[in-house]
């Protein structure tokens, strides 16, 4: 890991000597594991352990496996186990560990978990090995937090942003960035150095301007990629709007394979909103069918309706649901408004619903012509809810929705890491604007090594113990 020149203060300081302990599996499989760490591992394991042939654990090699059984300190058999060993470093936690494989019913691990507490082990807290593995130098702490989303990810698209993580695609992004900051802070700090000498000028302005303003951009690409992050972390948010009898429950229901949502002829059917999670192409997609918008006095569908409106709000992606058969005169215009009231970034994507109704199909190219005229950068498509090849071209077209991130960007997916990253940039539209207006090097320089210090926050290199804290405490027990 590199370091600047002494700005950076390691801060893993919380070292700890205890021998720990969990059960690492749910229990009621065919198998479990429990895991052992710290200084005595080896030595409380061996006297809980006799294998069924061969050495002791303490004069086995690292790295091999003894099958045999375990006991209580009294001697009385719990079950047969395989002991895999490790010895530090070489291991995930960096410390002497045992892994013992046992059968895995909740009994039998618990049994091995009070043999191990009262052979003088302690129970682990949340978090606790990948911490030791920060602690000792395996793992920054964006990998770190890489190892709770790849056990959390339930998708390709999730798994896929938690395992580059944890390879350290992120923390690579970052260490180029900082090293680009480091440089341009030599420069300045070589031109403050030599300050006495008024004819001296090191650093070329208008060159530390244009690297700052390339690392601005590139801290602002990488916190641009959050929002998509998120969306694939947690689920991207697609909000089924529009008229009422309009077939969003219907589309709900083909896009996710299953009868969720009551569907009628009956305008109005829809009252509350309604949520169902569908897989497409690795990505879960969080469908959200809303009450559908008209006038009513309906004291229970106005809140309905207000429901929809604040779903809209937050939307990611907006599928406005229209009756081909029955388009409204003042559809591009409504469009235009639902268009304007989105959030930045997010997609409204007009979907022609019944055309199997219409007799004239010509009226749907005639709207969307002029919804393009109107919004150039919206996008439709016409089909029938009904058709299993429509709803496979939807399905296809939600994908494509999705905004591709520049190619070789890691995506963020971690609020901390947003933060931290929006934090940088602010810093350095500072320093540019420092530069640009000629303040004086010390003076950049300064928001130059504040950015810097963001940016190690987030690899944990200069991270307080309460954040520390905080991050660990999310972690399952026995990871
Ligand atoms: N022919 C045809 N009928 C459809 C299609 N999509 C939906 N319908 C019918 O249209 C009616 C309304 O469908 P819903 O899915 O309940 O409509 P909605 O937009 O959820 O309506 P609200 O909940 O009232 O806002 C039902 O009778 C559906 O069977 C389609 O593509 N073709
Ligand atoms: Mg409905």
């Amino acid at each position: 890991m590199q370091h600047g020149a002494g700005i950076f203060l390691n801060q893993h300081t919380d070292m700890t000597n205890d021998t720990i302990c969990a059960i690492c599996t749910p229990a009621g499989g065919a198998l479990g594991i429990l895991r052992v760490s710290g200084p005595e591992a080896i030595a409380i394991t061996d006297r809980l352990f006799t294998p069924v042939a061969g050495r002791p654990l303490t004069a086995r090699k690292a790295s091999t496996l003894s099958f045999g059984t375990i006991h209580t300190p009294e001697g009385e058999d719990i079950d047969e186990v395989v002991v895999s060993l490790y010895r530090a470093p070489h291991s995930y936690t960096g410390e002497d560990t045992t892994e013992i494989s046992c059968h895995g019913s909740a009994y039998v691990m618990q049994a091995i978990l009070h043999a191990l507490i009262d052979a003088g082990c302690r129970t682990a807290e949340p978090g606790e090995y990948t911490r030791r593995a920060f602690t000792a130098g395996k793992l920054d702490l964006a990998q770190a937090e890489a190892v709770a989303d790849l056990i959390a990810s339930n998708t390709a698209a999730s798994h896929r942003i938690a395992l580059g993580q944890l390879k350290g695609q992120v923390s690579n992004r970052l260490n180029t960035l900082r090293q680009q900051l480091l440089h341009i802070t030599t420069l300045l700090e070589l031109e403050l150095d030599f300050s006495d000498h008024e004819d001296l000028e090191f650093a070329d302005r208008s060159e530390l301007e244009a690297l700052v303003d390339e690392a601005a951009a590139h801290t602002q690409a990488l916190a641009d990629t959050f929002r998509l992050g998120q969306a694939l972390k947690e689920g991207v948010p697609v909000v089924l709007a529009g008229q009422t009898n309009a077939g969003k429950s219907t589309l709900l229901n083909a896009l996710c394979g299953e009868e969720r949502a009551i569907v009628s002829d009956v305008h109005g059917t829809t009252r509350d909103s309604i949520e169902v999670v569908a897989h497409i192409d690795g990505v879960a997609y969080r469908l959200i069918d809303t009450a559908g918008l008209r006038q009513t006095e309906d004291p229970v569908e106005q809140i309905g309706i207000a429901r929809t409106m604040s779903h809209m709000s937050r939307a990611d992606i907006v599928l406005w649901v229209v009756d081909a058969a029955h388009i409204p005169a003042d559809f591009a215009a409504m469009a235009r408004r639902i268009h304007s009231s989105m959030p930045e970034g997010s997609t409204l994507f007009v979907v022609f619903n019944k055309t199997d109704l219409l007799s004239a199909p010509d009226t749907v190219a005639q709207a969307a012509t002029t919804l393009t005229q109107t919004l150039p950068a919206l996008r439709h498509v016409a089909i029938s809810a009904h058709s299993t090849a429509d709803i496979f071209r939807l399905r296809s077209a939600l994908a494509s929705l999705l905004p591709s991130p520049p190619t070789g960007m890691p995506i963020i997916s971690n609020a901390r890491h947003y933060e931290a990253l929006t934090a940088a940039h602010a810093d350095l539209i500072r320093v540019s604007e420092g530069l640009t207006v000629g303040l004086p090097g010390d003076l950049v320089s300064e928001d130059l090594r504040q950015c810097l210090h963001h940016l190690a926050d987030i690899v944990g290199e200069v991270t307080s113990t309460e954040v520390l804290h905080s991050v660990f405490m999310n972690f399952c027990v026995g990871k």
